[in-house]
């Protein structure tokens, strides 16, 4: 799972890219082989089955604070894209490039209007963030459709020639891109190759692009004037858009108290408390008092709502914890050790080979571990299932 965060310069992708990567705990073991530059680790959130069992656990990747598990993703700070990036404007390929392997995106948007379309500062509230959430998208759609383009004549025609599965054909063109077999028949018009016109490419790769990226809007900065008008007015502009009000400067304020344990703050919540032991300055009481009148007004800073609407809302990815019937615990008798994003759809059978093929291949059975019945390698799972495999080896 990688979130790709983008947007223009200065909307405040490093503040919300810093503020979803930083964690109360500090975490040794991150379920990723790499982390480039540019990546780091963030988090969704999601009830903890501890509840249901009435134990505690003992993550071994991600951590759990009151009940509520936080499950590690990679995320990939993209840096600003300026109009033109299609065509290498601002190291655009560069850019672009980093967002190839991103499942989803969360666009990061100045909603208060604070920079114009080149991301340099302006007077609050005047440059309409409307026109980024236009701007980004036919970038995207003609990073696309620059693919395509690149090699059209000769593939289109030697795949009519030779009679080749067009979704294949087409899918061949986008590797490395994340797209796969299913959304290139959603997204695909129904013609011979050699038949497409310059438009059909076009409309093609635009449906493409809003299959394979799909994408939230984080309409950041709404804790300064105008952001509440323009939030209000942009949801309504774009009524199929997710757009989420965010403050990203909040949220790192929180998570970096909590850090040093002047507050206690669970990441998503509406609330936090000032520990007794804590001695804030004048500087951190401030900044308390006005994250405190935020979320008396708009219930979380949005950070965490990106990254759960993100992964559960848009990609509606199901969370599947591994356990037994007799011990929810690993070898080193770590309680409900861990908890794995999976696709929708997947099956008991997915859920073996995801922890290991050689689960997978040796598969007998599973048992629904919150139901104690058996399930077949068919089974369908759904969100918040422990699962045990039970295989041959
Ligand atoms: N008021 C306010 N300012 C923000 C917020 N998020 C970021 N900023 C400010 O916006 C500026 C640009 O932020 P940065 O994260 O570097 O933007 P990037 O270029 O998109 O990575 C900085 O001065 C941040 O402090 C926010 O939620 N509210
Ligand atoms: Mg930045």
């Amino acid at each position: 799972m990688l979130i790709g965060i983008v947007g223009k310069a200065n909307v405040g992708k490093s503040t919300f890219f810093k503020a979803a990567t930083l964690s109360e705990v500090d975490i040794a073991n991150y379920p990723f082989a790499t982390i480039k530059p540019n990546e780091g680790v963030g988090f969704v959130r999601h009830e903890c089955v501890e509840k249901f069992f009435k134990t505690k656990c003992n993550p071994q990747k991600g951590f759990c604070i009151d009940g509520e598990r936080f499950i590690p993703v990679k995320l990939v700070d993209v840096a600003g894209l300026v109009p033109g990036a299609h065509e290498g404007k601002g190291m655009g390929n560069k850019f672009l490039n980093d967002l190839s392997a991103a499942d989803v995106l969360i666009h990061v948007v100045d909603i208060a209007g604070t920079t114009n379309e080149n991301g340099e500062p302006i007077k609050t509230g005047s440059y309409d963030p409307a026109n980024d959430i236009k701007f980004l998208e036919e970038e995207l759609d003609l990073w696309f459709y620059g693919m395509l383009k690149k090699n059209w004549n000769k593939f289109a025609r030697t795949s009519s020639m030779e009679h080749q599965d067009i979704d294949k054909a087409l899918y061949a063109q986008f590797s490395g891109l994340k797209v796969n077999l299913s959304m290139i028949k959603k997204a695909r018009i129904n013609k011979e190759l050699d038949k497409w016109t310059d438009d059909d490419i076009l409309k093609f790769s635009k449906r493409l692009r809003a299959v394979s990226k799909p994408t939230i809007i984080a309409a950041n900065k709404i804790d300064l004037a105008s952001g509440e008008a323009n939030f209000k007015r942009i949801k309504k502009q774009f009524p199929k858009h997710i757009i989420i009000p965010v403050s990203a400067e909040a949220e790192l304020a929180l998570r970096e108290a909590a850090k040093k344990e002047l507050i206690s703050y669970v990441p998503g919540n509406g609330k936090f408390s000032v520990l007794q032991k804590a001695k804030l300055n004048e500087k951190q009481k401030q900044a308390l008092k006005f994250v405190e009148k935020f979320l008396g007004k708009w219930k979380n800073t949005g950070v965490q709502k990106c990254m759960n609407t993100a992964v559960y809302d848009l990609l509606k990815f199901i969370t599947i914890f591994p356990g037994g019937v007799h011990k929810l615990g690993d070898s080193k008798g770590n309680i409900l050790p861990d908890a794995f994003l999976l696709p929708p759809n997947s099956t008991a059978l997915d859920f073996a080979n995801h922890i290991h093929t050689d689960l997978g291949d040796n598969f007998i059975k599973a048992i629904d571990v919150k139901t104690r019945k058996a399930v077949g390698k068919d089974h369908k799972l759904k969100d918040g299932d422990v699962l045990e495999i039970i295989s041959r080896k």
